[in-house]
C-alpha cells in the first residue's frame, strides 16, 4: 500500500480523499493556491504545499508544481481527483517518469478515452451500442455532407478532443452544414488546439445515463451499477440519482453486462463511467468514458455501500478487485443535489463569504462538502459549494428525505441554488421520473427565491 498520498485538488473533493487516506492509514499532502491557504483540505492533511497564485492555471494545472511537490514531500501516489490533471494523459505520464503512482486508468487509457472520436469506435467494437455516426473524424466539408445524408438529419457535430458539451453543433438540414461546420472546427481549434470533428445523429430529448465501474491492473472490471444524470443546465449537472427510474433490474443487468466486456476488453482500470444517451423510444447509445472518480459518485457509494474513493486507492496500489470489492448488494435508492454558489436568476457564479452555515443531518442524509461558517468561495474555480445527498429504502423515501434537509439547510452569505432544487424535488414530473436534458428548461424563469 502507499504510504503517503498527495491530493492535486481542492474543496470538497480533495476532502473527500483525504478522509479516505486516513481510514486505510495512509499519510497525506495537501496542495493548495494562494486562494485555498485558509482552506480544510489544508487544515487536515498531515502536510501542505502552496504551489502558486490562485489562478488554477498557475496552480492546480502546473504539472512540474505538482510532481515537485510530491518529490519534496516523498509521497509515493497522486489522487488527481475530477476535473484539473485528473483525465490527463501526460500528466499520468509524467508521474510514472517520476516513480510515482497515479491513481487513474493508464496513460493509455486515458488517451484513448480522450479522443471522442476513437473513443467511440472502441466502445462500439467491443460491442457497446453507439449513435449511428461517423467512422471516425470528418475530414472536410463535402465527406461531413455525404455522412450526414447517410446518417439522415437532425447531425451532432461533434469535437473529438470535447467532451463536457464543448465545441457541438447541431445542425437540422442539409443548408446549414457547411456553415456549422466550419464553425465548429474553428471553436474547436479554439477551445481544444485540434480542430478534429465527427457526426452522430442528433438525438433531442434524451436521458442521460451513466454505469459506474472500477477496474483492476490485472484485467478484471465490475459494475456498480448506473446513475440518472438528465438534470443538468448548460452541461453542469444539478441532480443526479441511482438507480435510474428508466432502467428496470433485466436491462440493467444486459447493459452492466457489456459495459463491463468492454472497458476489460480496453484494458480500463481504476474508477471509471461510461455515460449512455437514452433516446425517447428506449434504445440506448454510449456517449463517452469519463475516465475518472467523478463528482456525483456519492450516490453510488450509499446505494452500494462500496468506498469508491478507497477503492481506487487500494486497485491503484495492485490489490486485485475480488479482494477490494466483495459481491456487491444494492440497496434503496440515493439522490444528490450539486449547490453551486450561483445567481438563482442568472445561474452565474455567485462567489463570496458563508456567513451562516449549519448542514442537515439524521438518518439517509450525508453532506460532502468543505465549506464552514466564515470561509470564502474564491471567484477562481468551479462554484460547487456542497454536495447533498439522500439515501432512503426506496426512491420516496430518498426524496423525502432530501425535501426535509434541502428545508433544513442554512447556507447565507452568497446566493446559491438552494431555492431551485427545493422546486426540483416539489416538482411532479420529478417525482413521477419523467426526465429527459430539457427537464430544467421549465424552471429558467422561476429559479428565483
Ligand atoms: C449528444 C446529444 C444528442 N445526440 N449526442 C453533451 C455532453 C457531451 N458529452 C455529449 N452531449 C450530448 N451528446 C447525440 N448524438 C446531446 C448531448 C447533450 C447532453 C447530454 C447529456 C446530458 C446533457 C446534455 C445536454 C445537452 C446536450
Amino acid at each position: 500500500m502507499f504510504r503517503k498520498i498527495l491530493i492535486a485538488n481542492r474543496g470538497e473533493i480533495a476532502l473527500r480523499v483525504l478522509e479516505a487516506c486516513k481510514e486505510l492509514g495512509i499519510a497525506t499532502v495537501a496542495i493548495y493556491s494562494e486562494a485555498d491557504r485558509d482552506t480544510l483540505p489544508v487544515r487536515f492533511a498531515d502536510e501542505s504545499v502552496c504551489i502558486g497564485p490562485p489562478r488554477s492555471t498557475d496552480s492546480y494545472l502546473k504539472m512540474p508544481q505538482v510532481i515537485s511537490a510530491a518529490k519534496i514531500t516523498r509521497a509515493d501516489a497522486i489522487h488527481p481527483g475530477y476535473g484539473f490533471l485528473s483525465e490527463n494523459a501526460g500528466f499520468a505520464e509524467l508521474c510514472a517518469a517520476s516513480q510515482i503512482h497515479f491513481i487513474g486508468p493508464s496513460p493509455a487509457a486515458l488517451r484513448l478515452m480522450g479522443e471522442k472520436d476513437k473513443a467511440r469506435l472502441a466502445m462500439a467494437a467491443a460491442g457497446l451500442p453507439i449513435v449511428p455516426g461517423s467512422q471516425g473524424i470528418v475530414p472536410d466539408e463535402a465527406s461531413a455532407l455525404a455522412e450526414a445524408a447517410r446518417i439522415g438529419y437532425p447531425v451532432l457535430i461533434k469535437a473529438s478532443a470535447g467532451g463536457g458539451g464543448r465545441g457541438m453543433r447541431e445542425v437540422f438540414q442539409r443548408e446549414e452544414l457547411p456553415a456549422a461546420f466550419d464553425t465548429a472546427r474553428s471553436e474547436a481549434q479554439q477551445a481544444f488546439g485540434c480542430p478534429d470533428v465527427y457526426l452522430e445523429k442528433f438525438l433531442q430529448r434524451p436521458r442521460h445515463i451513466e454505469f459506474q465501474a472500477l477496474g483492476d491492473r490485472y484485467g478484471k472490471v465490475m459494475h456498480l451499477g448506473e446513475r440518472e444524470c438528465s438534470i443538468q443546465r448548460r452541461h453542469q449537472k444539478l441532480v443526479e440519482e441511482s438507480p435510474s427510474p428508466a432502467l428496470d433490474d433485466q436491462k440493467r443487468a444486459q447493459l452492466g453486462k457489456r459495459v463491463v466486456a468492454a472497458l476489460q476488453k480496453i484494458g480500463y482500470s481504476s474508477a471509471g463511467t461510461v455515460e449512455f444517451l437514452m433516446d425517447e423510444d428506449g434504445a440506448i447509445y454510449f456517449m463517452e468514458v469519463n475516465a475518472r472518480i467523478q463528482v456525483e459518485h456519492p450516490v453510488t457509494e450509499m446505494v452500494t455501500g462500496v468506498d469508491l474513493i478507497k477503492s481506487q486507492i487500494r486497485l491503484a496500489a495492485g490489490e486485485p478487485l475480488h479482494e477490494v470489492v466483495g459481491k456487491v448488494v444494492s440497496r434503496g435508492h440515493a439522490i444528490e443535489c450539486r449547490i453551486n454558489a450561483e445567481d438563482p436568476e442568472t445561474f452565474a457564479p455567485a462567489p463570496g463569504k458563508i456567513t451562516a452555515f449549519q448542514i442537515p443531518g439524521g438518518p439517509g442524509i450525508r453532506v460532502d462538502t468543505a465549506a464552514y461558517p466564515g470561509a470564502q468561495i474564491p471567484p477562481y474555480y468551479d462554484s460547487l459549494v456542497a454536495k447533498l445527498i439522500a439515501h432512503g429504502g426506496s426512491r420516496e423515501e430518498a426524496m423525502a428525505r432530501m425535501r426535509r434537509a434541502l428545508d433544513m439547510f442554512v447556507l447565507e452569505g452568497i446566493k446559491t441554488s438552494l431555492p431551485l432544487h427545493r422546486k426540483i424535488l416539489a416538482d411532479s414530473d420529478f417525482a413521477a421520473g419523467r426526465l429527459n436534458t430539457h427537464f430544467l428548461d421549465r424552471f429558467a424563469s422561476l429559479a428565483a427565491g
